[in-house]
């Protein structure tokens, strides 16, 4: 069986604080307002936070641009809020985990203001440098908000790096001093209390721009394990790192069971499975429902009993799931559980992004409300190039980052009750139907739902460490499979989509069987699923 670890037994929950709650009517959520909704937090089940970062930054990429590690934005409150947040998060069973953003900061950090000042500044070995003209860029790395990764200092006769925007200079990790710095910085939060730390692009920090090699680079993981073995090593902390190009293969290693790396990696596999292959995810194109299986089944397997999985269908970057996969309309709230079952059942840590437990959607508004750099960037760059806007316009409702990022729906109140002044986003329209007061107290909701799956993982060992095997791989409407565990057998049935469908299981699985969890009120007949219609069964031996 596999280690065990409290990190495998527990469920993630995602703030993204500008969104989450607002205490003070600036419009801008912050930390005094998450503390408020712990009990809401515990009432829900999860045993840690990953929040999203809140420490000081300009905002130029709503703070995965920092420009001082050791202190929190004045937005979002003060240090002293964030260890109030360790402590009554701690009192109730809940631990912090930290966003890290190690692979570029600020241009506002005072490492990078000193870097700019000359070439024989101390600091500036802390950026990646290349000498260069000032209309010839040393190549034509892209950043992956648009534009050339190369931004010129005129007063150096010098190109920084940017893989993000000019604002977020990469930091060179070539440098030992820089490491040291980062792992001083580290250390000093771990002594604060935090449970553990998401790792922003941690599989960009061994870049080699001259080869254009951005991810994956020679000595990244000899950089992780550096960084674990002077940090998060000494301590049982939750470490998951954001690597979008991970592999079955490279996440053995991120997540090694001799533990000398990370807890886990987020991989993005399953995610782009509805854009044009090849393109970007802005290219849209119908998901392949097969693949996701095959994708989802694939990690499954190769990560068993060797490493361990994430388990995650949305973040702050990510579309609504329930309006990506699911339906947003007459089936919104069972095809939202019935994702929910599909994902928490699977082996890995399964993470819930703020208002997906309440079935929150996309959003469709016109350019004027959006607010990210990433899109309103698409947005210029697409339309100046000769798109038509409706067709740009198609991509953001689809794809675009705000779609995660509209502030939370507390209740019917003004503004969903996320803030009493002008929040720094639009609402989403729907928040008088959408909104956790109602779910609170209605036991059918998708709240109350994701509560009891929730519980159920605590209960039932076999959800957490059972062996995964995949049903019906060519079923075209059916995702099913078992997890087995010293004789306990659970079984998951999902209907994908909004008809009814029929399928046949193997003669083993057709015996006894005790419901866990469903989202329909009665049993259909056997073999046969109702409309996004999700069963969970313990098997009778
Ligand atoms: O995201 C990494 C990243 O590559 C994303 O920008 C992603 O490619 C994009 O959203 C998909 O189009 C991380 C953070 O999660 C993101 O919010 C930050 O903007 C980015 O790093 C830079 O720190």
């Amino acid at each position: 069986m596999e280690h065990q670890k409290w990190w495998k037994e527990t469920v993630v929950y995602q703030i993204y604080p500008r969104s989450y709650q607002d205490s003070d009517g600036d419009g801008i959520g912050d930390l005094p307002g998450v503390i408020s909704r712990l009990d809401y937090l515990a009432e829900l089940g999860i045993g840690a936070v990953w929040l999203s970062p809140v420490s000081k930054s300009p905002q130029d990429d709503n703070g995965y641009d920092i420009s001082d590690y050791r202190d929190i934005d004045p937005m979002f409150g003060t240090l002293a809020d964030m260890e109030r947040l360790i402590e009554e998060a701690g009192r109730r069973g809940i631990k912090i985990v930290m966003d890290l953003v190690l692979n570029h900061s600020s241009d506002e950090h005072p490492w990078f203001v000193e870097a700019k000042k000359s070439r024989a500044n101390p600091f500036h070995d802390y950026y990646v440098w290349r000498d260069g003209d000032p209309d010839s860029p040393p190549n034509d790395l892209g950043s992956v908000f648009g534009g050339s990764a190369w931004q010129y200092v005129p007063e150096l006769g010098q190109y920084y790096l940017h893989l993000f925007s000019v604002k977020q200079p990469d930091l060179n990790w070539e440098n030992p001093r820089v490491r040291e710095e980062i792992y001083d910085m580290i250390n000093w939060w771990i002594d604060k209390g935090v449970g553990g730390f998401r790792l922003d692009v941690i599989d960009l920090i061994a870049k080699e721009p001259d080869r254009k090699i951005t991810g994956n680079g020679p000595k990244l993981h000899e950089y992780i394990r550096e960084l674990s073995r002077a940090t998060f090593g000494r301590a049982d902390l939750l470490t998951v790192g954001e690597t979008w190009g991970a592999t079955p293969e490279s996440a053995r290693l991120y997540s090694n069971p001799d533990g000398s790396e990370l807890s886990m990696v987020f991989q993005f596999e399953h995610i782009g499975l509805d854009e044009k292959e090849g393109w970007s995810k802005w290219d849209l194109a119908p998901l392949d429902f097969l693949k996701l299986k095959a994708v989802l089944s694939k990690w499954q397997t190769e990560l068993g009993g060797k490493a361990w999985n994430s388990l995650f269908w949305n973040n702050h970057d990510l579309p609504r799931i329930v309006s990506r996969w699911g339906d947003d309309g007459e089936y919104r709230v069972q095809s939202a559980k019935m994702l929910a079952t599909l994902l928490h059942g699977m082996q890995g840590t399964p993470y819930v992004y703020q208002g997906e437990e309440l079935g929150m959607t996309n959003v469709r508004y016109p350019i004027e409300d959006y607010r990210d750099i990433e899109l309103l960037n698409l947005y210029k760059e697409r339309t100046g190039r000769g798109y038509p806007h409706d067709e740009v316009m198609a991509s953001i409702h689809a794809k675009g980052r705000d779609n995660a990022r509209t502030p939370m729906q507390w209740d019917a109140s003004p503004q969903a009750g996320f803030t009493s002044g002008e929040p720094w986003i639009r609402v989403n329209p729907n928040y008088s139907e959408i909104n956790a007061a109602e779910q609170l107290k209605d036991p059918d909701s998708i709240f109350s739902y994701y509560r009891r799956l929730i519980a159920l993982r605590k209960d039932r060992k076999a959800i957490v460490y059972g062996d995964y095997e995949l049903l019906l791989p060519e079923h075209r409407d059916v995702f099913a499979y078992t997890r087995r565990l010293d004789g306990d057998t659970i079984l998951v049935l999902c209907n994908f989509y909004g008809a009814h469908v029929s399928f046949d299981l193997p003669g083993t699985l057709t015996g006894d069987r005790q419901l866990l969890i469903a989202n329909y009120a009665d049993e259909p007949p056997r073999g046969t699923l109702r409309p996004y219609e999700a069963r969970m069964y313990a098997l009778q031996a």
